[in-house]
């Protein structure tokens, strides 16, 4: 069957995969996929429909319960999800490349996100044969026990930062648990997803098991919140988005999961080894242009080393070398669109209005050929206060608050104090303090001494306001399984 050719021509129009097909929108838009580097278009994409949506979900439904996918063997489910990571890790800079001229991240962050996502198959390959059930002990005679099942037909809802990793992260522990797909990846940056429906569709999945659906989120993405015929979706991207899933999905009590945005602190104390601390309190920020949910986007620092630490900070944020993320050089890429540079230097502005102190960056960056992309410079702000909103809300650009204290509760407290939970981090050498403090916050995701290392293995998930459930790992696995229990009458009396 036909596949999608890739930037050979980029007015070839890119299709959606349904039911084991490459097929278009049905009413025949397009969609221009962006390089947010220079704003060249790069790709044409059909733009699919509610309808569209709706057949892929009636497909993944046939699959599941008609087609024997449902009754699919965990080791044949495995082989295949050994089968994908195999042939995307013969294609790491092909991918790395897509994700770099889509997203803009800098090569080396799409290198080592197309190794994650090879990493993330093979660990639910690994899974997949290994739920297994429980026995109890009840006052009958009666044998009761517990089995996992899939959950069914799965939707499942991509944003624009990590085009494939978070697609991935979705896709294998669904399909490790005997779940049927329907997934739609961020308008932005469908590219690399479509890519690896290449891969999907040569390793031989049943026809409809896996789908692929393009368009916007207010329409396709809404059809598989509301879908009666779908279980469960699983959503990455903004809170207020994630509030509109999670009411769509009431009507028909879906399984959600949420990933939602973070305001996350990482606290400096004193005693911090200086150098260590400085270096992760930018890469907490300035990674991935800070569009990045679990960035380290307040910085609270320890009164009595403010003026030594923020001067270093300060003279390093500068010299970050911003560039197009295809220049092996660059440090820090551009924004995703120039509608989401508007809303980050709308931000930079409110904090100026609210008071808080620029200490650097601040601009749109137009230098040295960056005039027709969406660059803005690392930027700090200082003497804030914790009702400001650059202190409140998410920004996802490369937008760092400092916040100050001088007592382990007031850092607490601060460190707690907004809508979000989802990561945080403390700097100390002091180990019963650091553990002290990480036991409070009130967060998923937490480091000592360092920021960002994350692990296919450990679970991914925020508290409060950042999200419902955990994402990798095996507690990953189980969002994608219902469990039933079967009592077994152990006395039948022969009639
Ligand atoms: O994301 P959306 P947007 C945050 C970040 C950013 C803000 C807005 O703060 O500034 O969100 O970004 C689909 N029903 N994050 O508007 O809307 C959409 O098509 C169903 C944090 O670009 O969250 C896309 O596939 N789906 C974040 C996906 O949701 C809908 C990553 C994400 O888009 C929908 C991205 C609807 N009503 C942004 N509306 C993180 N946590 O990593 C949109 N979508």
């Amino acid at each position: 069957m036909a596949a999608n050719s890739f930037l050979t021509d980029p007015r070839t129009v890119q299709k959606m995969y349904i039911d084991g097909q490459w097929v278009l929108g049905s009413d025949n838009q397009t969609r221009e996929v962006i390089n947010p580097a220079n704003g060249e278009v790069i790709g044409l994409v059909t733009e699919g429909t509610r309808d569209d949506a709706r057949k892929a979900v009636q497909a993944a439904r046939r699959a599941f319960d008609k087609d024997g996918w449902q009754e699919s063997k965990a080791r044949d489910r495995a082989a295949l999800l050994h089968k994908i990571a195999d042939l995307l890790e013969q294609r790491v800079e092909e991918f790395a490349s897509l994700d770099t001229l889509n997203n803009g991240k800098p090569l080396r962050e799409s290198r080592y996100d197309v190794s994650d996502a090879v990493n993330q198959f093979r660990y639910y390959a690994g899974l997949c044969t290994k739920p297994h059930g429980i026995t109890y002990d009840v006052p009958d005679e009666m044998q009761s026990m517990v089995v996992r099942e899939p959950i069914g037909v799965v939707g499942q809802i991509i944003p624009w930062n990590y085009p494939l990793v978070m697609a991935t992260q979705k896709i294998a522990p669904a399909i490790a648990a005997g779940c049927a797909i329907v997934i739609k990846p961020a308008e932005q940056t469908p590219l690399s997803l479509i890519r690896l429906f290449e891969i999907i569709d040569q390793v031989g999945f049943p026809p409809g098991v896996i789908n692929l659906v393009l368009g916007a989120g207010e329409t396709v993405g809404a059809e598989l919140a509301e879908n009666p015929l779908v279980d469960k979706v699983a959503f990455t991207g903004g809170t207020d988005t994630g509030i509109k899933i999670m009411k769509a999905a009431a009507d028909t009590i879906k399984k959600v999961g949420l990933e939602l945005g973070g305001k996350s602190p990482n606290i400096v104390f004193a005693d911090a080894d200086f150098e260590t601390a400085v270096d992760y309190a930018l890469y907490a920020i300035f990674a991935n242009q800070g569009e990045v949910c679990s960035a380290g986007s307040r910085l609270l620092l320890e009164a009595s080393i403010y003026d030594r630490f923020v001067e270093e900070l300060v003279a390093r944020a500068k010299t970050i070398k911003v560039g197009p993320g295809t220049d092996e050089e660059t440090e820090m890429g551009p924004l995703i669109t120039e509608e989401h540079m508007n809303r980050v230097l709308s931000y930079i502005e409110t904090g100026i209005k609210e008071g808080a102190t620029l200490l650097c960056g601040g601009r749109r960056l137009m230098e040295n050929g960056l005039d027709r992309g969406f660059f803005v410079e690392p930027t700090i702000f200082t003497n804030t206060t914790p009702d400001m909103r650059i202190v409140q809300e998410e920004i996802f650009g490369p937008v760092l608050v400092i916040q100050t204290f001088t007592a382990e509760e007031e850092a607490i407290e601060l460190a707690n104090g907004t809508r979000y939970g989802l990561a945080g981090a403390v700097f100390t050498s002091d180990v019963a303090k650091a553990h002290r403090v990480i036991r409070k916050l009130r967060a998923g995701i937490t480091w000592i001494n360092t920021y960002h290392p994350t692990y296919n293995e450990a679970p991914w998930g925020g508290y409060k306001q950042s999200g419902i459930g955990r994402e990798l790992g095996t507690y990953g696995f189980e969002e994608y399984l219902e469990i039933k229990q079967i009592n077994v009458n152990l006395q039948v009396e022969p009639s």
